[in-house]
């Protein structure tokens, strides 16, 4: 397994200096910096330049994440809506391909966090966005594209592992596969254990983070060791991407709803301090 790290733990906007996070998750001791598609259709050659220098010269590769808007919504009723998801998704890829980027997860199959005081059908979104999902397979020739389980409160297509599963194989598509994250695992799931089983081969990338979104750590109830022997069990050689969320204000803290600071006032150093002895745990504890 390779690990790596979202570069939004050390911002409040989203978006940032790729290529200084490139350089520092390297000297963190991280494999993988995931970045967000956002800001990528945008991206200059000299920038994507820039960005591939700097990952190569930290010795790291990038992987890439996303929560759609809601006028990229694929699995809307709202053809014009689609139509802007596979054209936003058009130019992503292209940057993808420059970057070398191979997976991209997260609520791809809808849009991003869900406004639930509008009504919505989740068996006919479902089907659309199947739909949709081939299509976009198609245009990702060579990108794996991980079908995130997210908690209720974000999501609604797919919430679990068996969802997940259910919704890759209507997919029917090999470089689409389920996506699953510990944080919405320990809401959604009986059993972390069950729900990367029930994933299995269909595993197609990796987060974790504590319940509170914290970095990964010893002596919490997020029981390290059988999730990391779960996925040697299932035969898992795949990313492993940290996800922790920890300064509160902005956009990134709004979105992610963090209320008080869990950081306990780190500043850069701090977070860097706990990012590093994190994935040293981690890399530890998943490879047994
Ligand atoms: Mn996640």
């Amino acid at each position: 397994m390779q690990y790596g790290i979202y570069y939004a733990y050390w911002e409040r906007q989203w978006g940032g200096d790729y290529p200084k996070y490139a350089q520092k998750v390297g000297k963190l001791g991280f494999d993988i910096l995931e970045i967000s598609c956002a800001s990528l259709p945008g991206m200059k050659k000299e920038e994507i330049r820039k960005l591939k220098a700097a990952a190569q010269d930290a010795g790291i590769v990038l992987s890439a994440g996303y929560g759609p808007k809601p006028e990229e919504n694929l699995s809307s009723a709202d053809p014009k809506t689609v139509n802007q998801g596979f054209e936003f998704w058009k130019k992503t890829f292209d940057v993808l391909y420059e970057l070398e980027i191979t997976v991209v997860g997260g609520g791809l199959y809808s849009y991003w966090p869900v406004d639930f005081s509008k009504p919505f059908k989740k068996e006919e979104d479902l089907k659309r966005s199947i739909e949709s999902m081939r299509r976009l397979a198609e245009m990702a020739s060579g990108i794996t594209l991980g079908m995130e389980a997210l908690n209720r409160f974000e999501g609604y297509l797919i919430n679990t592992a068996a969802e997940a599963r259910s919704y890759v194989e209507a997919v029917g598509c090999k470089n689409v596969k389920a996506m699953l994250d510990t944080f919405h695992m320990n809401i959604e799931e009986d059993s972390l254990t069950e729900a990367i089983t029930t994933a299995g081969s269909y595993l197609g990338h990796f987060h974790i983070g504590e319940a509170n979104r914290r970095p990964p750590r010893p002596g919490t109830r997020m029981d390290w060791k059988t999730i990391g022997k779960t996925l040697r069990d299932i035969g898992y050689t795949g990313a492993v991407v940290m996800e922790p969320f920890v300064l509160m204000g902005g956009q990134v803290g709004n979105d992610i709803k963090v209320w008080r600071d869990i950081s306990g006032g780190a500043g850069e150093a701090g977070l860097d301090d706990a990012a590093r002895a994190s994935v040293e745990y981690i890399r530890g504890v998943f490879e047994g």
